[in-house]
């Protein structure tokens, strides 16, 4: 096959002076930060459907998007091709890791005996570039969406048909997934939830979504397999409600139903702003919960409602996640994936490499902005002293479980009134992350 990418070169870094747009400006991957080397901490993927997959169509018109190295066919020889573009992408680019749904890199066939053989042939070829290049596979994922038999739902089905499917489909997923010795495996409830209650038996479809994940759990250890599984939230499209809300609303659910010691979060930016949260408090909220587990790496847009999944730039939110993140030791089989695609007018093949150069590079002065926040250490002081009074006294006695409210009326009827609150200060450290910024 001739080059996808012809011209282009390996990325190189050549630091913040460089004019030069195919070239890094922040993100050099040898360079140690806080202990580890910049590859190490932000273990950037490609999202395969995005990147190899979406030609940018809308409602309103048809792709846009030049890819010549797809003749446009849904073989399995079109697709091993289009995983041979891919890699040279992932190599060229530098990124160690990529992600994919089973129906992005093969043809779904007429059954699902025909699928499951489509995706042998072309998991052949991913494990051959894998093997060449280096790349690793970060998770591995099922299209449980797009075709039309999951249009209830999935495991949330009216239909025991289509959740004795997806659980046939995961399962092949979960098998792919291992051969290509991925770090984890996400689940996406792209239509797990509702769109009218009159027709909907809610606890009848969670309790379903529940033991679907409880299959997966059960043949991830028949099989033996070792990666890290995922629940990515999202609030809404393609359902009007979907059952994953959001991160506080997955936790609860994993814990109600004996899956919390399984699952972590993959959290997603555009999801988080669609929930009606930051992409911050999100990526906070899992990691207080200890289920933070990866992250898919993009924006939205807040004048849209939708599911915009542009590449992030922001780099307060990239400062944000990256303190989050180094706060709770790093990622271990999470990574930053880039699950964005380009602007329908971006249509050039080359477009991608600014797209993600631009992503990586917002990603690695975050990095570098919050480890030098975290070495100053006088943000977080802040924090620590602004909860003092829980390390002496009454606040130790609460936080050890041991003050009853008895203990606590006898307290404040002697003290007689609260000390006094100090201030937040939140403008000051405003201004201090801006310092930083
Ligand atoms: C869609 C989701 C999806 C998941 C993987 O909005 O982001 O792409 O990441 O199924
Ligand atoms: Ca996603
Ligand atoms: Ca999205």
């Amino acid at each position: 096959m001739a080059e996808a990418f012809p011209g282009i070169g390996k990325i190189q870094y050549e630091g913040p002076k460089s004019k030069n747009q195919l070239a890094f400006k922040h993100y050099n991957p040898e360079q140690k930060v806080a202990g580890k080397t910049m590859a190490e901490h932000l273990r950037f993927s490609v999202a395969y459907w995005h990147s190899f997959r979406n030609g940018c169509a809308d409602p309103f018109g048809g792709p846009t998007r030049r890819m010549p190295w797809d003749d446009g066919s849904d073989t399995v020889k079109n697709a091993q091709n289009r995983v041979k573009a891919a890699f040279e992408f992932f190599e060229k680019l530098g990124a160690g890791f990529y992600c994919f749904h089973d129906r992005d890199v093969a043809p779904e066939g007429a059954t699902l005996a025909e699928s499951n053989k489509n995706l042998d042939e072309v998991v052949k070829v991913m494990s051959d570039e894998q093997a060449r290049s280096g790349v690793k596979l970060l998770w591995g994922t099922a299209c449980l969406f797009a075709n039309p038999r999951y249009m209830h739902g999935a495991a949330t089905s009216c239909n025991a048909d289509a959740f004795a499917y997806a659980g046939a489909q995961v399962a092949k997923a979960l098998e792919a997934t291992k051969a290509l010795g991925g770090e984890g495996y996400v689940f996406w409830g792209g239509r797990e939830g509702y769109k009218s209650l009159l027709n909907t038996d809610l606890r009848r479809e969670l309790a379903n979504m529940a033991r679907f994940l409880h299959m997966a759990v059960d043949y991830k250890r028949h099989i033996g397999f070792k990666g890290q599984f995922y629940i990515e939230p999202k609030p809404k499209e393609p359902t009007k409600h979907q059952y994953d809300f959001d991160v506080g609303n997955v936790h609860g659910f994993l814990r109600a139903n004996g899956l919390i010691e399984h699952f972590k979060v993959n959290v997603e930016a555009n999801h988080a702003t669609l929930a009606g949260h930051s992409f911050h408090h999100e990526v906070a909220l899992a990691a207080a919960l200890d289920i933070l587990g990866s992250i898919d790496a993009n924006r939205g847009d807040l004048l849209l409602g939708w599911d915009t999944d542009q590449f992030p730039t922001d780099l307060y939110d990239t400062t944000f996640a990256m303190l989050e993140i180094l706060g709770m030791g790093g990622f271990t089989t999470g990574g930053l994936n880039f699950d964005a695609h380009v602007a329908r007018e971006s249509f050039e093949p080359v477009d991608l490499f600014y797209a993600h150069i631009g992503g990586m590079d917002a990603f690695a002065r975050g990095l570098k902005i919050a480890a030098q926040i975290k070495k100053d250490g006088a943000m977080e002081r802040f924090i620590k002293e602004r909860y003092a009074s829980y390390d002496t006294g009454i606040g130790a006695r609460i936080e050890s479980g041991t003050a009853t409210f008895q203990d606590l009326s006898a307290y404040m009827l002697e003290k007689g009134e609260a000390a006094p609150n100090a201030s937040g200060r939140v403008e000051m450290l405003e201004n201090m992350l801006n310092e930083y910024i």
